[in-house]
């Protein structure tokens, strides 16, 4: 089993080509949960959901998150009730909310509920959240303390990021099965996500950090930053603001001890060989997935250099 920790647009674009060159079922994806929010009384789970999805087939091309021609009549009815409208919900996205929301206050756990709208959607990977104990991505600004989503989407993630936090982290269960995915992994791959507020709060829930060190299988990561700019999302501007180096190396320094390998993207070539003095392999191939053929190709090289190592 490949057990491959994810965030969302990014790691549901590489998972989206590791599931068709490798069976789905042997696919156990570890989700990020410190974006979810609640809303309109609803809970939302933007990461899995944009990995659900998109192994569905049914993801939004443009924006990587949402559903495909997607409406947004209800959003619109919001707006004249005067509710808020800047979290673009559309209305079969809305579906999965109202049910998601509804067996969750029934008692239900997340994971549990997570498995059952990637089944139902025909998504043939196992998808966990990291937990079911919630876990809050809380971004420090010159302002104060934001929501992620707040952060993100509200305030365009233009506020200066002073750190950030994982409130709820530290009492947080990893979700059932996760250790024992991780400990019985034949690799592991992290995702090429945000690896502050993608793969951070999965690395902040108690044990998760510890079973990665102690690995029985090869680990690889994918840098998700490139000629030191993110393709998508603030990760580049939160390295920064939190002083680190904007680029794959700094992204390789942060998983010092958990990976084996280190994919980088042949624009940072030359990164390779600091990558390889923090004890790791790197890896140079193309890493932008600018279609289903990059996708597959990036995949493909991933779990060659898996077999080497
Ligand atoms: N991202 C935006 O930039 N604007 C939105 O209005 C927005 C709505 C949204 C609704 C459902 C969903 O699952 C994701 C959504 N996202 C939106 C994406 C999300 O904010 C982020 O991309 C992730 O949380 C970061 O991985």
């Amino acid at each position: 089993m490949i057990v491959a920790l994810a965030g969302g647009v990014g790691a549901a674009r590489f998972l989206d080509g590791l599931s068709q060159v490798h069976p789905p079922k042997e696919i156990c994806i570890i989700g990020n949960t410190g974006d979810d929010m609640e809303m309109h009384g609803l809970y939302i789970c933007p990461d899995l959901d944009t990995v659900v999805y998109t192994l569905a087939g049914l993801a939004n091309p443009v924006h990587g998150w949402g559903v495909d021609g997607d409406s947004f009549r209800c959003l619109e009815a919001l707006g004249k009730l005067n509710a808020e409208t800047w979290f673009q919900l559309g209305d079969r996205d809305l579906a999965t909310h109202i049910y998601r929301t509804a067996r969750l206050r029934a008692g239900e756990s997340l994971s549990t509920v997570t498995a059952a709208i990637a089944r139902s959607l025909g998504v043939a990977c196992i998808l966990k959240p990291v937990s079911d104990d919630p876990v809050r991505t809380i971004v420090q600004t010159p302002g104060g303390p934001l929501e992620f989503q707040t952060y993100f989407v509200r305030r365009r993630a233009q506020d200066e990021v002073l750190g950030v936090e994982f409130q709820g982290a530290e009492d947080a269960r990893p979700a059932p099965g996760v250790l024992r995915a991780i400990r019985s992994a034949s690799a592991i791959v992290f995702c090429p996500s945000n690896p502050i507020i993608s793969i951070g709060p999965i690395l902040a829930v108690p044990g998760i950090r510890q079973a990665l060190r102690r690995r029985k299988c090869p680990a690889a990561a994918i840098s998700p930053i490139i000629g030191g700019r993110a393709l998508k999302g603030p990760a580049a501007d939160m390295m920064r603001g939190m002083g680190m180096e904007v680029s794959s190396l700094g992204v390789a320094r942060i998983y010092r001890g958990m990976v084996d390998l280190f994919i980088l993207d042949r624009a940072d070539k030359r990164l390779a060989p600091e990558v390889e003095k923090l004890g790791m392999r790197a890896v140079v191939t193309n890493t932008i997935m600018t279609g289903p053929a990059q996708k597959k190709a990036l995949a493909r090289a991933v779990l060659k250099a898996l077999e080497r190592t």
